[in-house]
């Protein structure tokens, strides 16, 4: 399943009239237009492997068809959300689901696409076939040292992979804790995974990074040993400069303000980027921007004030990434509404008017402070997406031509109706 360039021009022909009524209407407005384009078309949403194929859940699983069977059909699916919206340009492996046998040819592949690898996953959640020790009662925290190093072991195993593509940080997420009251002894869980931690620290390449996610319960339903962001903190800071935490919208408990961490997290050097979602109960990991986009525009205006104090560059500077999994849609369509959801909080807010903001602040006006934001994110900045899309040689309105080209059914041809995609 290829997408010619032809293709897209034809479709975007067929839009652009109302596509120039839509952004021009929208373009007098905004102060400093071309480097709020220039910020969108630079920024890029690294698409995890496992979101590729429908995830399931414990009760049963609804295969789509046409689901990518190996890693290069991944990095082709990849490719082809990338040639759609020019905002997908990179993929986050999962080891061992994910076994890059033939690094030379996986990287020219990726590179065909325009696709680089973003941070590698280990996996110490479920047992392989073969594997010596077990992690039912977890992995890097265990109480007997061989299943410690069994799982540390791993880790550096995926650093390698990771440094033989070209990537450049360690993604841990770790489903270590217990189930009931008494299982556990939570000091001793905490140091030995501090222990284990600081032997994959110590394996980091000098350019590295290890990104270390909290989440608040599941697998593991009395305690998470690392369950929130201030646990993963204290790691972090334990560890060193290259440690950092890793924040997944949908690991908090109900509620909680996930701006304000962000924020706390941005100015100790210590946000390591996210892992995008949506929620309304737990980790749905559902699309998105589904459920609550307001909160992800709160989130996006605290990094970007953030990010500008520190002078980071917002493309590069923090780890962008989904974590989607679910039942019900295509996939593809999922993850390009998903990166389009970003796209949208992005650029509303890079529209506040910061320094208003500032003074409103300042002068505890708490009136005032609403009005700038919600005005920021009442704003309709989809044209902006779209503008910015068509000049990097996007699509304008990528779901739309996605079933019109009808790609799934391209790929079902391709890949046959019962596919199992490695992974969840
Ligand atoms: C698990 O809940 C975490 O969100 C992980 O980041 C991720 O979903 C996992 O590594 C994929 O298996
Ligand atoms: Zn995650
Ligand atoms: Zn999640
Ligand atoms: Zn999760």
């Amino acid at each position: 399943m290829n997408i010619e360039k032809f293709q897209i021009a034809e479709f975007n022909q067929s839009l652009q009239q109302s596509h120039e009524r839509n952004f021009h209407h929208i373009a007098e407005n905004i102060n400093g237009l071309p480097e709020i384009l220039q910020k969108l078309q630079d920024f890029q949403v690294a698409i995890p492997s496992w979101a590729l194929g429908t995830g399931g859940t414990r009760f049963g699983r609804f295969s789509g068809g046409g689901e990518p069977r190996n890693i290069e059909e991944k990095i082709t699916d990849v490719g082809l959300l990338h040639a759609l919206n020019r905002s997908s340009g990179s993929i986050s492996l999962h080891i061992p689901w994910d076994i890059p046998e033939n690094a030379a040819a996986i990287k020219a592949l990726a590179a065909q696409h325009d696709i680089r690898f973003d941070a590698v996953n280990s996996n110490t959640f479920q047992d392989q076939p073969g594997q010596a020790h077990s992690y039912k009662f977890g992995s890097l925290h265990h109480t007997d040292k061989a299943v410690r190093k069994q799982a540390i072991e791993h880790n550096i195993e995926v650093i390698r992979y990771g440094v033989e593509l070209g990537s450049n940080a360690l993604s841990l997420w770790l489903a270590d804790g217990s189930c009931f009251p008494g299982q556990l002894n939570f000091r001793g869980a905490f140091k030995h995974t501090l222990d284990s931690l600081q032997e994959i620290y110590a394996a980091l390449p000098s350019d590295w990074k290890l990104w270390i996610e909290y989440k608040a319960y599941e697998p593991n339903f009395y305690s998470t040993t690392i369950g929130d962001w201030g646990q993963s903190l204290l790691f972090a800071n334990k560890l060193g400069p290259k440690a950092q935490t890793l924040v997944d919208l949908g690991h908090h408990l109900p509620n909680a303000n996930i701006e304000q961490i962000v924020s706390l997290l941005l100015m100790e050097g210590k946000l390591a980027g996210f892992h995008f979602n949506d929620s309304k109960y737990g980790d749905d990991d559902l699309t998105v921007g589904s459920i609550n986009p307001y909160q992800l525009f709160l989130i996006f205006n605290e990094l970007i004030e953030g990010m500008d104090a520190r002078s980071m560059n917002h493309a590069t500077d923090l780890g962008w990434m989904i974590d989607a999994s679910h039942n019900v849609k295509d996939p593809l369509e999922d993850l390009l509404q998903s990166v389009e959801a970003i796209m949208i909080a992005y650029a509303q807010a890079l529209l506040v008017d910061t320094k208003a903001l500032q003074a409103a602040q300042q002068d505890n006006d708490a009136v005032a402070a609403q009005e700038i934001l919600q005005h920021a994110y009442r704003t309709d900045v989809r044209p902006l997406i779209a503008q910015a899309r068509l000049l990097s040689g996007g699509v304008l309105e990528p779901v739309y031509f996605y079933r019109k080209l009808k790609v799934r059914e391209g790929l079902i041809k391709e890949r046959g109706l019962k596919t199992v995609a490695t992974g969840l």
